[in-house]
């Protein structure tokens, strides 16, 4: 692993659990580990086995629709990106394209805790989030390939995904530029009294960024009703978040502000739906945000264009092991909810849902010439 080359002193040793910077432990948290840095085999194994027994009582207490509903999206979000990879080497995608591959449990933990009303607002990495929030894969995908049919009539490409009618506000290109904008939709839904909650991802990088801050201390001060989502994949770009960031336990930055905070583990579905409904319920009951750290780690480069000479393959093998998805699967299983017949089910239907969606976009027209300047501010 390329190293920063600093004579900085380590990072002040951080505390082991999850906090809630209203004073209160979080019923169930997961513990985080003392090192931030690669984590060790022996350590992500154990984590796993812990992860897996959490996991397996937390199934229990939910209903089979629902699961199969979460195992859905995340294997259809899965088969999607993949399609999209492949299709984005052909030529058929023109641009920039991040994928979410290895954050699946994020997007679904996360937005299907939500009422249909909620709104989202996220980063670039979008468009798996804009399916679980209910964009169809045809207007996803015809928005890739800047297709007339595309959910913001192909003119917005990978980046910008948006549906006012399902309350999905971006796609944005600007590192953090949507940390503000959710603090402003929250505000928005706080001053309206609409009941609505958002939730608003961005990445660990972006937690650098000034709004970030900014954001947290007006979104306390004014008791809004926004989660902050940080989506740790461990890098920005190139960049790892050791080589980038001072004190690494981001959660605890919500301490900063007396902003409730959580770290959650980002490969177990489960977990990421337990902590989004602990905060969802603070938002909507006492009208105060929470910061949420999930750890995660992307498979695929930053973006379709990235080499990847920052990591080692090995490092990606070591996380694809204890993939959210294959987790997930073996605790349905193991819980006696589900057998292999469920799981073949469930994968022909999403690789259904994606040639549909590919062969949608295939056949959707070009937006107009006259289009051109349509919708268009600068
Ligand atoms: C304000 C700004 N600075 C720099 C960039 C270039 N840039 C695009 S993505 C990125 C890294 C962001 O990483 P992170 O926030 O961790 O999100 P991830 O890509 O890992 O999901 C950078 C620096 C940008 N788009 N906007
Ligand atoms: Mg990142």
């Amino acid at each position: 692993m390329p190293r920063a080359a600093t004579h900085q002193k380590p990072a002040a040793k951080e505390s082991k659990t999850s906090r809630n910077g209203a004073g209160e432990k979080p019923e169930k948290g997961v513990e985080k580990p003392e090192s931030l840095d690669r984590i060790s085999i022996e350590v992500a194994k154990a984590e796993y086995d812990k992860r897996r027994c959490a996991q397996l009582a937390s199934i229990k207490k939910i209903d089979k629709q629902l699961l199969r509903k979460m195992l859905y999206q995340m294997v259809l979000g899965r088969h999607f990106e993949e399609k999209a990879a492949e299709v984005y080497r052909m030529g058929k995608i023109g641009g920039f394209c991040h994928l979410y591959i290895g954050q699946e449990a994020i997007g679904v933990g996360t937005i299907m805790a939500l009422e249909q009303d909620d709104m989202v607002i996220t980063s670039y990495r979008d468009h798996v989030q804009a399916m679980v929030k209910g964009i169809s894969p045809e207007a996803v995908m015809a928005e890739l390939f800047g297709k007339a049919g595309g959910c913001v009539g192909g003119k917005g490409g990978s980046m910008h995904m948006f549906s006012k009618e399902f309350q999905f506000y971006g796609g944005d290109g600007i590192v953090g530029g949507q940390i503000g904008l959710g603090t402003g939709l929250a505000y928005a839904a706080k001053y309206k009294g609409s009941g609505q909650v958002v939730l608003c991802f961005f990445g660990e990088a972006a937690v650098n960024q000034g709004i970030f801050h900014e954001s947290l201390n007006m979104a306390q001060l004014w008791g809004l009703p926004c989660v902050y989502i940080c989506e740790n994949n461990q890098y920005g770009m190139g960049t790892s978040l050791e080589r980038a960031m001072s004190m690494r336990n981001i959660a605890r930055k919500g301490d900063a502000y007396g902003v409730a905070n959580e770290f959650v583990d980002g490969m177990d579905v489960m977990a990421v739906r337990e902590s989004t409904l602990r905060a969802i319920d603070r938002a909507r009951k006492d009208s105060v945000p929470t910061l949420l750290e999930v750890r995660s780690y992307r498979y695929m480069g930053h973006s379709m264009s990235d080499p990847g000479n920052y990591r080692t393959r090995e490092e990606i093998a070591e996380y694809q092991k204890r993939d959210p998805i294959v987790l997930f699967k073996n605790c349905l299983k193991e819980s006696e909810h589900f057998d292999d017949q469920d799981f073949e089910t469930i994968e022909r239907e999403a690789h259904e849902a994606v040639d549909r969606a590919v062969k949608f976009a295939e056949e959707s027209p070009f937006p107009e010439i006259s289009e051109l300047l349509t919708n268009v501010y600068a």
